[in-house]
């Protein structure tokens, strides 16, 4: 979960239309680092903390995640204060930005600060960006274990590539002796992961049906396909995290589609006046 909150980060990164790439490793010494090449946490001394901001992301609690931003659309929901419970959970904590032709540095134990910001590059190519945070999880928090998953990782790492098309995720393991590296793009999204869904399966329509609208700040994508099994599956999420139980989008969804359905039908004949309707049961076999 540390991981994630960090890689939630880059995520929003990418939501804002900025980042195309981030690169998580898992290193020999049990630490993890996800790279991204966002515009790179800003540096600038913040007027009221005197602090690079920087150091107000991944310290300040109360300076909130991310100041002097509009409309982003937040990955997961922890509004940014996720990076700074990784940094508090951590052995040691380390980022380097780099952005305005400069690599920054700076150095964090259980969330205090050890070493303050400093240039520790300068680039040939101004137009490089990104940020890189490298962390030890605390053992004495993290008594059971502080060992990484290659699984685990890859699983998330995959979902999000799904949900966030276009974005590529790569995960390498150092910890082998010949290193472990898989690359996450899906450039269609999760049209891609209900067709892998069907790909064992007698699919009744080759082409899954995609719908995206927005109404307000509120985005939906919704991609569907039928195939000849009595089951369904349907899988949700909300801002990037999976709903296994469900909610509201589940309910409004399955009431729209039985409706449409029957709506359907009556108006075109299928079914007469004296009919009963199609049941929800009915519409979602085989979904
Ligand atoms: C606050 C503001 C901006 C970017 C970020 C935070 C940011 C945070 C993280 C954490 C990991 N990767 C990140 N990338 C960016 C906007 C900066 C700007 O307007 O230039």
């Amino acid at each position: 979960h540390c991981v994630f909150e960090v890689l939630d980060n880059s995520i929003d990164e990418h939501l804002a239309g900025c980042c195309t790439k981030i690169d998580v490793t898992i290193h020999v010494d049990g630490s993890v680092s996800v790279r991204d090449n966002g515009r790179g946490i800003p540096v600038d001394i913040h007027p009221k903390w005197k602090m690079p901001a920087v150091e107000l992301v991944l310290t300040n609690l109360h300076a909130g995640g991310k100041f002097g931003q509009g409309a982003y659309k937040y990955s997961g929901g922890l509004h940014g204060v996720g990076a700074k419970c990784t940094n508090a959970l951590s052995d040691w904590f380390k980022v380097e930005v780099t952005r305005d032709g400069k690599v920054y540095h700076m150095a964090f134990e259980r969330g205090k600060t050890t070493e303050k910001l400093s240039v520790i590059g300068e680039l040939k190519n101004k137009k490089n960006t990104g940020t890189l945070v490298t962390f030890l999880p605390d053992p004495t928090i993290f008594t059971i274990t502080t060992e990484f998953k290659f699984e685990r990782l890859a699983t998330r790492l995959r979902e999000l590539a799904f949900l966030n098309p276009g974005l590529e995720i790569t995960l390498v393991d150092e910890r082998d002796e010949s290193p472990k590296k898989e690359t996450f793009l899906y450039k269609h999204g999760i049209d891609e992961f209900v067709r892998q869904l069907g790909e064992n399966k007698q699919v009744i329509h080759p082409k899954p049906i995609n719908i995206s609208r927005q109404r307000d700040e509120i985005f939906v994508d919704c991609v569907l396909q039928y195939n000849d099994s009595y089951n369904d599956q349907i899988l949700c999420f909300a801002n990037s995290i999976p709903n296994p139980d469900g909610g509201t989008h589940l309910t409004g969804f399955r009431t729209a589609l039985t409706k449409a359905i029957n709506q359907y039908a009556r108006s075109n004949s299928l079914t007469k006046d004296k009919d009963p309707s199609i049941s929800g049961d009915d519409v979602r076999e085989g979904l």
